[in-house]
């Protein structure tokens, strides 16, 4: 049984010749996330959690103008990865197919292959996204960063198209954006999925951003950029970091929203991620959503899978 679920970073892309800005939940400064380990991590390769058939009302108490209206869905049973997809669940999907990500391929509109990473912005630079050639799965933040000891983490750099593959591959498919939310809210009818404060009694529930984005990111959770998976706590239904973390891939198109650069399909998006900061955009909730053009990954963008029962 399923019970009521809700659907926060708002992205607006400024493109120009040599780079574009993509404005966003919250950011961190360009130092690498882990840096505290603060946190006792579950395992990251729990089973999926099976959710029964049931009904929530989607998009409940929606807060920004692409949120909403509420609405009553029923869905069919399913089960969800209780964690996304980290670095060593891609790794091992890469070694099995050859398969070769979007960011390793030139992308439209840039000519090169990269990925977009969040930098801190300063005076000389305020664009707080940048397309980085060299940057892909194997090297989230730029070709300076790698993955080592990051297994735990989710992968990111990574296009819907790829997602999509992956999940294939896995026997299993992307979330549609109803399934996404339903699993996210867990029943929950308050503010947030853990309740009605932000951080109850000082306590981080999720990877977001604490302090003033994009500049200032005091850290408070105990990670500046992705962390592990299942480091905070599971939601009613077991599930870790559908809030936070990384913003998560879902199968359902956007509706109304502008193509991307190659006249893609943007879709659909959700949970926020470790960018969504309250002095800019409170994404870090179940009816939460954004739109992303299908080919354009970046060091914020992750996904889960599920499968029919
Ligand atoms: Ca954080
Ligand atoms: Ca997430």
């Amino acid at each position: 049984m399923i019970q009521s679920l809700e659907r926060v970073c708002r992205f607006f892309l400024f493109f120009s010749l040599s780079a574009f800005v993509l404005v966003a939940c919250d950011g961190a400064p360009d130092k690498q996330a882990a840096t505290k380990k603060a946190k006792q991590c579950a395992s990251v390769e729990a089973a999926p959690q099976v959710l029964e058939a049931g009904h929530f009302i989607m998009g409940a108490r929606p807060a920004y103008e692409e949120e909403g209206p509420p609405q009553r869905v029923h869905l069919a049973s399913f089960d969800i990865d209780a964690t996304e997809v980290t670095n060593a669940q891609f790794a091992r999907f890469i070694d099995a197919t050859g398969y070769v990500t979007d960011a390793e391929k030139p992308q439209a509109g840039f000519g090169q292959a990269g990925g977009v990473v969040f930098r801190t912005p300063n005076l000389k630079n305020p664009s707080w996204w940048h397309f980085v050639v060299g940057a892909n799965w194997r090297h989230p933040d730029g070709p300076e960063t790698s993955i080592e000891a990051r297994a735990d983490e989710p992968v990111v750099q990574i296009s819907y198209t790829d997602a999509k593959a992956y999940a294939a591959w896995a026997g299993r498919r992307l979330p549609s954006e109803a399934e996404w939310e339903y699993a996210a809210a867990a029943g929950a009818e308050t503010v947030y999925v853990w309740g009605n404060a932000r951080a109850p009694d000082g306590a981080e529930m999720a990877n977001t951003w604490q302090g003033s984005f994009p500049i200032q990111n005091t850290e408070a959770d105990g990670y500046a950029k992705r962390s592990p998976v299942g480091c905070f706590p599971p939601n009613d239904f077991a599930l870790y970091d559908m809030i936070g973390n990384v913003w998560e891939w879902t199968d359902t198109p956007f509706d109304g929203a502008a193509r991307g650069l190659a006249g893609e399909v943007r879709y659909t998006i959700k949970g926020g991620s470790f960018l969504c900061a309250p002095n800019f955009c409170r994404r870090y909730r179940a009816a939460a959503r954004q739109a992303q053009e299908a080919g354009l990954p970046t060091s914020h963008i992750g996904f889960r899978t599920v499968k029919t029962r």
